[in-house]
């Protein structure tokens, strides 16, 4: 009916495991947010107590940036939808006999409650006393982008967490799709604290980037969504473009897999009605999840952008543009999920290079 909140998001994940044992469980990642909040995962297979047997697992993500709303509800709707299907359609009951689906809906938890709270939990105009005004022109957090890192040398109110980190470039934090630790540090990210992409002190600085490199080092994962929002687009690595200078002095060139992945971004845009491209052609990044896990492990890893030109859309068009229904009919992001989970189950079945497709 309405956008989760935080609670929302883990009761929804506890009540899941809880009706549906042995097809469902959550855990904790390993570390807590900067503000000692836990991150949790929603781990979805048949026989999901089993000991690691092997299975590749398909990871999916929502709320790196915490303005980003609809990213985290696609991402639990898909993990609602799997536990729907599994018994009841053959499609989904033989991808998770083959692969475990792991679903961290909430990567920046503290962000995203701030976000979320759009500004109830402070006032800052009573402190305004450094006079910059800007604080008065940000009335609410529902456009916090960042984490809850607090920097050093900033003033005191622009270390408030609670504050949104754009428009202006407003406000500490790090954003965690600038931390990891693929080209860290080149184009495309702020070393400032204050700036709106600002990196971290160092590769994987913050805990909530670790806990997805743990997940990802820890575990198969063949493939992964990281859903944001918005601008409709399927985003493949890298986010710097292939003349670029790599660490050996030579141009980038494009990933290795990069026939493979537009193939499967091709066919997924195909089912959302998404433009399929290269990070890179939108802007530079650098730091970002998939050139980090792509460029580590293998796994294909793509950045979904959630609708059309809104952070915070009326909530049904959100589960429209999930569904492929209403004035998104025959467009979802549920199709287009299934594949890239039908992909990490089986990379080969699909690659353009191997040519078994
Ligand atoms: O800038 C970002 O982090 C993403 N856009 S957003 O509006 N959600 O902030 C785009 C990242 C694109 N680059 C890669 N995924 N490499
Ligand atoms: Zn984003």
């Amino acid at each position: 009916d309405s956008y989760r909140s935080l609670a929302g998001y883990h009761a929804d994940m506890d009540r899941l495991a809880a009706e549906h044992p042995g097809l469902v469980r959550t855990f904790a990642l390993p570390r807590k947010s900067i503000e000692g909040k836990t991150v949790y995962a929603v781990e979805i297979a048949h026989d999901v107590d089993a000991p690691e047997d092997g299975r590749p697992v398909f990871l999916m993500m929502g709320l790196h940036h915490a303005r980003e709303w609809p990213s985290g509800e696609h991402a639990i709707e898909f993990a609602f939808d799997l536990v729907r299907g599994y018994g009841s359609d053959d499609r989904i009951t033989s991808l998770l006999k083959k692969a475990r689906v792991i679903v961290v809906p909430v990567v920046n938890v503290d962000g995203f409650e701030k976000s979320f709270n759009d500004g109830q939990l402070v006032d800052l105009r009573g402190i305004d006393e450094g006079g910059t005004g800007s604080i008065l022109a940000t009335p609410g957090n529902a456009y916090k982008r960042k984490n809850c890192r607090m920097a050093d040398g900033l003033a005191p109110f622009a270390n408030e967490c609670a504050l949104a980190s754009s428009p202006g470039g407003f406000g500490a934090g790090v954003d965690l799709n600038r931390n990891y630790g693929g080209f860290w540090g080149g184009p495309g990210a702020a070393a400032e604290p204050v700036q709106a992409t600002y990196r971290g002190a160092a590769p994987f600085s913050e805990p909530e980037t670790q806990n997805i490199r743990e997940l990802i080092s820890g575990r198969q994962v063949t493939g992964l969504i990281t859903n944001h929002t918005f601008s409709n687009l399927v985003l493949r690595p890298n986010g710097v473009a292939p003349d670029t200078t790599g660490p050996d002095g030579l141009p980038l060139g494009d990933p290795p897999d990069e026939a493979a992945m537009k193939e499967l971004g091709d066919r997924m845009a195909a089912q959302n009605g998404y433009t399929s491209q290269h990070s890179w052609q939108l802007y530079d990044t650098t730091g970002t999840t998939e050139d980090w896990s792509y460029n580590a492990t293998g796994g294909y890893g793509y950045t979904f952008e959630i609708g059309p030109d809104e952070f915070h859309p009326p909530f049904p068009e959100v589960v429209d543009e999930y569904l492929g229904a209403g004035e998104y009919a025959g467009k979802g992001n549920r199709e287009a999920f299934l594949l890239a989970l039908e992909n990490a189950v089986d990379p080969a079945a699909h690659s353009v290079i191997t040519g078994k497709a």
